[in-house]
């Protein structure tokens, strides 16, 4: 690898550097030209094939190149020419493979036959699926109790996978349905039910190209959902106001380039993306957002003195909403000077937010994990409602809330059973379209999977995808107790450290991706995804699969369950594998409301829409109303007050993704719009903080989560790299710095892992050249 390099990036996001990262990719993962044209497909409903990376939403009609720059990335990834099959398994033991990162690890290419660990030769051996199926339907029955088996699942697998995998554990007996979710918008899931009555998204595309405000906190579009670029692009040639709320200034929500537009990537033009830009403290933002409704009432208070329009929208909150008053209180009961030290963020910078907000009559505010993954998680999403309330921004055109989703089918998960909650299952119909009585328990979530392993009450664990191991908190808790599973199935793609840290029986079963043909009895099948805007459509893989062997996911739901349950006579797992419509009915049964007459509108060209109550002004609340919900009192939150930014020598750490990875997935060693070239191991700081604690730019350090569990948790060498991020905030990569982040340090009511404020002090252990 050439040495490392960091300066600032002041090209804007998108354009030609985009264009080039694209080329790379496709020309390191040797795709032919026939699969570069695979792009032409990428985000075309019916005969295409759904991006594999963000689950932002697609278009109708879709532009000619629908894809961004990671979309490509992760369909090159996806379709590599590169194989990683039995021989590379005999040639490398399991023990050495440990060693190798991430980036190696899956570089090897896509899997090809289904492998099981041999304890005596460490290594993996090609067995066959007969062989897989049958042990690993022996080691389920052999469990004492259901519940000691976790089926996870990442947010990848389409409906019909999820709805089968969902029947399958059921059936087995347990809700154990973690799954990625449960580190990423949970705290949406709990937030938005109290304060709105639905758990996700109230915004379309329609709603984006009427609104003429957009708020976005802790969200990194121009990394983590590109596409949506465009729908700020043409915001702001509108003349929409685009406010961010960011420790750190973001390229993508800076400036871009359509990389797909041959006029602006000919000229020097590119669009500003935020109108106003604050770089609040890690975890600022419920004292942030405290600061801009206590300008707004002064600004309201101001209005009815001067007989002026009324700033709130008092009708609104009379008719629709319950708690104002209290709500009311409680912002007006703070002092500047307390939301100024807790937000980090000036009394100026507050009301210039404020002025901005009630200049709009149609706002969106978006976010993304840096609301979600605090310990206040919950609140910040409640606090995020509470400031659309006050001007009735909720269920009106190019209004509401927008969590914006992560892995392209997260959200459709959840709505056809991937959870754990057993009061989010449909038991009645289940029972009654398959006669058997669904667990009435709730399962573990993805902490409580954790818990469960470390401490040995879990003691098998199904993955449907994903990297469980290495996404996790406290790897260093996690990977010894792993080890002590009695049984460990990872359905892949990709070789990962999942795969490396085995239970006594171990398997990897590889399967098809989403962007290959699925060809089953009845010919090649479609499936179906839920975007970030709820919106439900079908899609067809259009590349020849990797390799022969590998199954469809739905095929191996059905032969782990073949394996494992008793033979159910109102349930035909071969006949749903070799018709997916048939699957489709089957969830149109149990989700009648939403799914109904599956088959026929997953063709609509545009899709069709969950319906949602509160985008009609409809709630299904407790209180029958859209609830304004008063967060803790901000001396009582922990993010600010005994984590970082008050204690001299702690900082507070985030934990980022860069521009070339999706999630565990790393492709590659730059991280573009944040200037930081070859390597990973860094640590971003802001100046004075560099200089206060004794360090230098370039000293290697080791970072120490500072938690009194008498856990020792630390990972280093990092090199100290200045960055324009406020002082006691630093920032690091996911997943290396999972090993800081203790199991229980988590969001209070959703246990989302808290992977954006971690305590740690820093100890030089090489210093600068
Ligand atoms: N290319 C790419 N795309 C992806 C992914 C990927 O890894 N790579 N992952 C997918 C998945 S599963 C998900 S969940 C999403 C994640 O996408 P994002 O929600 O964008 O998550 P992160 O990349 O972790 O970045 C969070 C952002 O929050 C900011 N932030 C951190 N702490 C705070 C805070 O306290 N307050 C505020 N206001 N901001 C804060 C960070 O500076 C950063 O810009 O992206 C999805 N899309
Ligand atoms: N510290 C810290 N930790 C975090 C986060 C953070 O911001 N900071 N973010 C959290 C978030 S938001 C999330 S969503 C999780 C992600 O957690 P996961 O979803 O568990 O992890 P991924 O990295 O997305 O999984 C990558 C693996 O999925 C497999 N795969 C890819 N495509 C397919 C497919 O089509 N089918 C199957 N069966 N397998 C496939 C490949 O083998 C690949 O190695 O991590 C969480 N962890
Ligand atoms: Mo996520």
């Amino acid at each position: 690898m050439s040495q490392p390099t960091f300066k600032p990036y002041r090209a804007p996001s998108g354009g030609w550097g985009s264009a080039y990262s694209v080329a790379n990719i496709l020309i390191r993962e040797k795709i032919p030209l026939a699969g570069a044209a695979l792009l032409l497909k990428q985000n075309k409903p019916i005969d295409g094939f759904a991006c594999v990376s963000c689950a932002w939403a697609k278009p109708h009609p879709p532009r000619t190149l629908s894809f961004c720059e990671n979309g490509a990335k992760a369909t090159a990834w996806e379709n590599t020419t590169r194989r990683c099959g039995p021989e590379f398994f005999a040639t490398h033991r399991v023990t050495e493979l440990l060693n190798w990162t991430d980036f190696d690890l899956e570089h090897q290419g896509r899997l090809t036959h289904p492998m099981r660990y041999d304890t005596a030769s460490d290594t993996y051996r090609a067995v066959s699926w007969e062989q897989a199926f049958a042990e690993i339907g022996q080691e389920l029955k052999a469990m004492e109790a259901p519940n000691q088996v976790v089926f996870y699942m990442s947010g990848r697998a389409s409906l019909e996978t999820a709805y089968m995998y969902g029947v399958l554990a059921r059936m087995y007996g347990t809700n154990n349905l973690p799954d990625s979710s449960n580190m990423c918008h949970e705290s949406t899931s709990v937030a938005l039910p109290e304060s709105i009555g639905v758990p996700v998204a109230t915004v379309t595309l329609n709603d984006m190209e009427k609104t003429d405000g957009l708020f976005f906190f802790g969200q990194n579009t121009g990394t983590s959902s590109p596409r949506m670029l465009h729908e700020l692009q043409e915001a702001r040639e509108r003349g929409a106001e685009i406010i961010t709320f960011n420790p750190i200034r973001e390229r993508g929500l800076e400036r871009f380039v359509d990389p797909q537009s041959p006029r602006e990537m000919l000229t020097p033009d590119s669009t500003v993306i935020s109108t106003q830009y604050h770089q609040l403290a890690i975890g600022g933002d419920i004292a942030a957002i405290t600061g801009v409704c206590k300008a707004l009432f002064a600004m309201d208070d101001e209005a009815q003195a001067a007989g002026k329009p009324r700033v709130l929208d008092v009708d609104f909150i009379e008719q629709h909403t319950h708690g104002f008053e209290a709500f009311e209180r409680h912002v007006r009961g703070y002092a500047w000077s307390v939301l100024e030290r807790r937000s980090g963020l000036s009394r100026a910078a507050m009301e210039a937010a404020a002025t901005a907000y009630a200049g709009c009559q149609q706002v969106i505010v978006a976010y993304g994990m840096g609301i979600t993954q605090h310990r206040h998680g919950v609140e910040a999403v409640q606090m995020l409602v509470n400031l659309l309330l006050l001007r009735g921004n909720m269920g009106k055109e190019g209004a509401g809330i927008l969590p914006v989703r992560g892995h392209s089918n997260v959200q459709g998960q959840r709505t056809v059973g991937i959870t754990e909650k057993a009061a989010q299952v449909p038991v009645d119909n289940l029972r009654r379209q398959f006669g058997f009585e669904p667990p009435s328990e709730d399962g573990v979530n993805t902490v409580e999977a954790c818990e469960g392993i470390i401490d040995g009450s879990i003691k098998g664990f199904i993955a449907m995808g994903g990297n469980f191991v290495r996404a996790v908190p406290d790897t260093s808790q996690i990977e010894p107790a792993w080890r002590r599973l009695r049984l460990s199935v990872q359905v892949s793609t990709k070789l990962n450290r999942s795969h490396l840290v085995t239970g006594e029986v171990s398997y990897i079963l590889p399967c098809l991706g989403r962007t290959e043909i699925d060809r089953q009895a009845t010919g090649e099948q479609r499936h179906t995804t839920e975007d970030s805007t709820a919106c439900i459509r079908a899609w067809r893989g259009a590349a020849e699969p990797a390799g022969e062997l590998l199954l469809s996911e739905p095929t191996i739901v059905a032969r782990l369950a073949k394996a494992t349950l008793v033979d159910n006579p109102n349930l035909d797992w071969d006949a749903w594998v070799g018709n997916y419509d048939l699957i489709r009915e089957a969830i149109a049964e149990s989700y009648p409301e939403i799914f109904h007459d599956f088959n026929v509108h997953m063709m609509e060209p545009g899709g069709f829409h969950r319906p949602l109550g509160a985008s009609q002004r409809r709630w299904d609340t407790e209180t029958g109303k859209a609830n304004f919900i008063n967060p803790p009192e901000l001396a009582a939150d922990p993010d600010t007050e005994e984590g970082g930014h008050e204690r001299h020598d702690v900082l507070q750490m985030m934990t980022l993704r860069s521009n070339d990875q999706f999630n565990t997935t790393v492709y590659g060693y730059d991280d573009r719009f944040r200037g930081i070239h070859g390597t990973r191991a860094v640590i971003m700081m802001n100046r004075n903080d560099i200089v206060r604690l004794g360090l230098a730019e370039g000293d290697q350090i080791e970072a120490v989560t500072e938690v009194d569990d008498g856990v020792h948790r630390s990972v280093g060498p990092l090199r100290v790299t200045p960055y324009n991020i406020p002082e006691g905030c630093c920032a690091g990569y996911y997943p290396e710095c999972n090993v800081l982040l203790p199991v229980w340090h988590h969001a209070k009511r959703s246990k989302v892992p808290a992977a954006k404020s971690i305590p740690v002090r820093l100890r030089k252990v090489i210093a600068a050249a």
